[in-house]
């Protein structure tokens, strides 16, 4: 095998690995749910994810297989989570009624599964009941970096 070859070959691979290698499977889960919550000093009833107002933050970085569970908590209204500025297929989008998404029942639970394809900020937020209000907004975080290299 000539050295061009092998070298060759050797990048290949390397470029083959180094792709597989970096991409994840990550998963989180998340729980909707109605708390108070004391932000300003008055205690005020919200939706809340993972017990937290704001939500928490989610991150991954580009290629990675997204697995993202939410459990509905709450006890008579139907919820969802809807991502923001993502390429997603559209059932995974999260509004419900657009693309045949019926939004997750009380009680309930549906898992958000994607492959990240770019990177950057968004956000993410609950919606809740009918008609569905936007509420608990969080942060995706993707391949944030180290912003003193840009
Ligand atoms: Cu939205």
């Amino acid at each position: 095998m000539s050295i061009q070859l092998s070298q060759s070959l050797l990048v290949g691979v390397c470029l083959f690995s180094s792709s597989w290698v970096y991409a994840a499977v990550k998963e989180y889960h998340l729980n909707i749910d109605e708390q108070m919550v004391n932000i300003t000093g008055k205690p005020l009833k919200r939706i809340t994810v993972n017990g937290q107002f704001p939500a928490p933050l989610l991150e991954f970085e580009e290629g990675d297989e997204a697995i993202i569970h939410v459990h509905n908590k709450l006890k008579n209204k139907d919820s969802s989570i809807h991502w923001h500025g993502l390429l997603l297929p559209g059932l995974m989008d999260g509004v419900p009624g657009f693309n045949q998404f019926k939004g997750i029942k009380p009680q309930s639970d549906f898992t958000y599964r994607f492959k990240v394809r770019q990177n950057g900020t968004y956000w993410y937020h609950a919606l809740v009941s009918r008609p569905f209000k936007r509420t608990g907004t969080g942060w995706f975080i993707w391949d944030f970096g180290d912003l003193s290299e840009r």
